[in-house]
């Protein structure tokens, strides 16, 4: 592997001598990479990363829109007298002029800068849940004004709960792997929660919500976070950056963030809504994107949550009964836990949701919004 990292970097043009390399594990769709170089005696580090095909079928519209986003975001942050160098990815171009690198094997890479002195979290402490707010708070504020319509659509109907069910009946129809019937007590209640799950839908069809720059993928471990300050520094893993609402940026980060255990957990007893959580992601949320929303999206912010649960559980369970093709799974039965987790979690929500509004109105009340 040594080679093959060392002739992909070669291809991107990185100079210096190759230190060495390790994967940077974590997420569920892309092989991640940190490569070390030494220039002049000083380390320089970059990621190298695998978009993973079978997710983004179309890597050059991703690689547009990520390049567009990431040098628009970069002139709003020096309009602002910012400094961008740890405030935004930098992706490196290869010797094609394009910002990937298609290899021997029709394989899509790409590179950008390593932020330093930087870390991520995957169990955010009250703290780096509200800096992860302000984080996608401010992502929303910096592409308020970008043209919408600029923008690829990277997976169609990517949360479209509607189209997520229709793939759910039809997985559960063909059940090709006569896993069905381990999870009859699951597809029940999945089925329950059709019609809140679907709500936002309708309500963007109806345009009581309109569609803005979203992320699309907001857990806090796409956030960077200043390794001393634990200030946020930047959003990455831009692969679905694309035309969505904002309630279910919002809802998603929840999902992942203000659980109290982790998206995976087996023992059902740990996971709930905590409204602590909820609150600091919502304080910091609200303080940069605020004044941006209108009545409707904050309206339906406890509701983005809600959906964002349920989408995603169902997403894992219709994975599980089509055979794990999608999410990477540690073992056979690890897309029902993730989906049964999920299902705890999104119950849980929908009992506390008069208490998750009343935080998103102290919140209101708290910045003037
Ligand atoms: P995935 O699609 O697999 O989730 P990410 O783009 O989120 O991939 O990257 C995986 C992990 O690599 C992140 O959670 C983070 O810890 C680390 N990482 C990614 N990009 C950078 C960067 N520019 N600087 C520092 N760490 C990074
Ligand atoms: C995937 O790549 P990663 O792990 O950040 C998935 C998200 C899910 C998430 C669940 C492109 O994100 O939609 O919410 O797993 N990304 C894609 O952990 O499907
Ligand atoms: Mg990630």
């Amino acid at each position: 592997m040594q080679d093959k990292v060392i002739d992909l970097c070669n291809k991107f043009g990185l100079e210096g001598d190759f230190v060495g390399f390790k994967s940077l594990n974590g997420g569920h769709i892309n092989s991640t990479f940190l490569v070390r170089f030494e220039q002049n005696g000083k380390p320089k580090d970059f990621v190298l990363q695998k978009i993973n095909k079978n997710v983004f079928t179309k890597p050059d519209e991703v690689m547009d829109n990520i390049s567009n986003v990431t040098n628009y975001i970069k002139d709003r942050l020096k309009e602002r007298g910012e400094n961008a160098s740890r405030r935004v990815l930098q992706f490196v171009k290869s010797n094609n002029g394009t910002y990937y690198y298609i290899d021997e094997n029709c394989e899509y890479w790409r590179v950008y800068k390593f932020i330093n002195k930087s870390v991520t979290f995957n169990t955010p402490s009250l703290n780096i849940l509200n800096e992860t707010g302000k984080a996608f708070g401010d992502f929303q504020n910096l592409l308020s004004e970008y043209p919408i319509r600029d923008l690829n659509i990277i997976i169609p109907h990517f949360h479209n709960t509607v189209h997520r069910y229709k793939i759910f009946d039809q997985v559960l129809r063909q059940d090709p792997c006569d896993r069905a019937k381990s999870a009859k007590y699951e597809i029940e209640q999945y089925l329950k929660i059709r019609n809140t799950a679907c709500k936002m839908y309708s309500m963007q069809q109806n345009g009581e919500l309109s569609l803005r720059v979203t992320h699309n993928d907001t857990k806090s471990n796409n956030v960077l976070f200043d390794e001393n300050t634990g200030e946020y520094l930047c959003v990455i893993d831009l692969d679905t950056v694309m035309p969505g609402l904002v309630g279910f940026d919002f809802g998603d980060a929840i999902r992942f963030g203000a659980n109290t255990a982790g998206e995976d957990e087996k023992d059902l007893s740990k996971v709930e809504l905590d409204l602590d959580k909820f609150r600091a992601f919502t304080e910091g949320f609200l303080s940069t994107a605020g004044t941006s929303l209108t009545e409707n999206e904050l309206n339906t912010l406890s509701l983005g949550a809600i959906t964002m649960t349920a989408e995603c559980g169902l997403r894992f369970l219709t994975d599980y009964i089509d055979g794990d093709n999608y999410f990477k799974t540690q073992y056979p039965e690890h897309n029902l836990v993730r989906a049964r987790c999920q299902l705890k979690l999104v119950n849980d929500m929908i009992s506390k949701y008069n208490q998750m509004q009343q935080i998103v109105k102290d919140c209101i009340n708290k910045y003037n919004i």
